[in-house]
């Protein structure tokens, strides 16, 4: 089956540290305990430094990728492909295998040895995660990848295209062909935001993208990010979305969505034209829809690094096989909470129904 879905990102392997040393790295490393950062300069000596001194799990990781598996969950397998750069190393052998494992095909731009595969090491303290991201091969992306006969086939045949915010940092070009192709055509593209540092530091970036796209997710700090960039930092979360969906779009005929998550507190879905919007976005529904997440108690959380990207790809999964959005979001929510209870962005296996 050709891939109805294609996820763009920046392939990862996520090296987990055992919680109980998390406190003691984030102090080391002048690290916030929610958050998620390019490395600096201070930060590179972590990856060895952990290795070396603390327990450590290594779980494919990369937020469009972790999405790329969870759309995978829930959909024939077949149906999802994921682009991003990768090093030849055992690191990709990692990240390919786990795509293997969970029917997404691997559609990587290989670099030449010496560039490794990036890397991302996850601290975490209590119910938050800090991550910090050595990229590596990952910014070494080139747009040609695209036009390779394989990849502009898989383009082609896609329906749904989802693209990390964190991929902005350094592929805009791409990000934009890939965004304004599939838009050209009618078909539907999804943006995370991906961390508050995105729209602070490439609010351009982001603007020069959002007009292609039909779905943009993003969490709350995130929006708030985005509001304060944009010079209105005491604005509603819910004026937020709202401004963001209102934000000019090239394909004007189709109207966007903005889902903001909050955690355990309930998730909002502004719509430019709710008219307009898909079965159960009704003109009689408040704008920002409000859906309440199910409670999740404490103790069934491990930890919170994925939640995110899981909710995000469970949600593209459900709407691709046609589920309208209320029933899209809930099944991002069952995702978003089966992958707090494990160890970083992953899904309980065998399978659980969750459509
Ligand atoms: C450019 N940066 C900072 C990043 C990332 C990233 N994925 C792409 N680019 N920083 C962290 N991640 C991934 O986010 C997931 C959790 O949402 C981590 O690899 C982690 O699996």
């Amino acid at each position: 089956m050709a891939p109805i879905v294609v996820a763009l990102g920046n392939p990862l392997l996520d090296i987990q540290v055992d919680p109980k040393h998390g406190p003691a790295y984030l102090e080391k490393y002048e690290l916030k305990s929610n958050d998620a950062i390019l490395a600096e300069e201070k930060h590179l000596p972590i990856y060895d430094d952990v290795v070396k001194n603390a327990e450590v799990t290594y779980v494919a990781g990369g937020a469009a990728q972790n999405a790329a598996r969870a759309a995978a969950y829930v959909l024939p397998a077949g149906s999802v492909a994921y682009i991003g750069s990768v090093g030849d190393d055992d690191l990709k052998k990692t990240l390919q295998a786990a795509n293997d494992a969970e029917n997404v095909q691997s559609a990587y731009q290989v670099q030449p040895s010496p560039a490794k595969t990036g890397a991302c090491a996850v601290l975490i303290s209590n119910h938050d995660r800090s991550l910090v991201t050595t990229l590596r091969a990952a910014e070494q992306f080139t747009p040609d990848h695209l036009a390779k006969p394989e990849i502009a086939e898989l383009l082609n045949g896609a329906k749904y295209f989802y693209i990390e915010g964190y991929f902005l940092t350094h592929g805009i070009e791409s990000a934009l062909e890939v965004a304004k192709g599939a838009s050209a055509h009618g078909k539907t593209v999804v943006l995370n935001l991906s961390a508050p540092f995105i729209p602070q530091f490439f609010k351009m970036q982001l603007e020069s993208l959002l007009p292609h796209v039909d779905i943009l997710i993003g969490n709350e700090s995130e929006a708030a990010a985005y509001a304060t960039a944009a010079g209105h930092g005491d604005a509603s979360l819910e004026s937020v979305a709202s401004t963001l969906a209102a934000f000019t779009k090239s394909n004007a005929s189709r109207p966007r969505l903005v889902v903001i998550t909050q955690g355990a507190d309930s998730t909002l879905v502004a719509s430019s034209s709710p008219s307009a919007s898909p079965a159960n976005i009704k003109p009689t529904d408040s704008n920002p829809k409000v859906y309440p997440v199910p409670k999740l108690a404490s103790d069934k959380i491990v930890d919170t690094n994925g939640a995110g990207d899981m909710f995000a790809g469970g949600f593209l999964g459900a709407l691709a096989t046609g589920k309208d959005i209320d029933e899209a979001i809930e099944v991002g929510h069952k995702l978003g909470q089966m992958c707090c209870g494990q160890i970083g962005p992953k899904l309980s296996f065998p399978k659980q129904t969750v459509l």
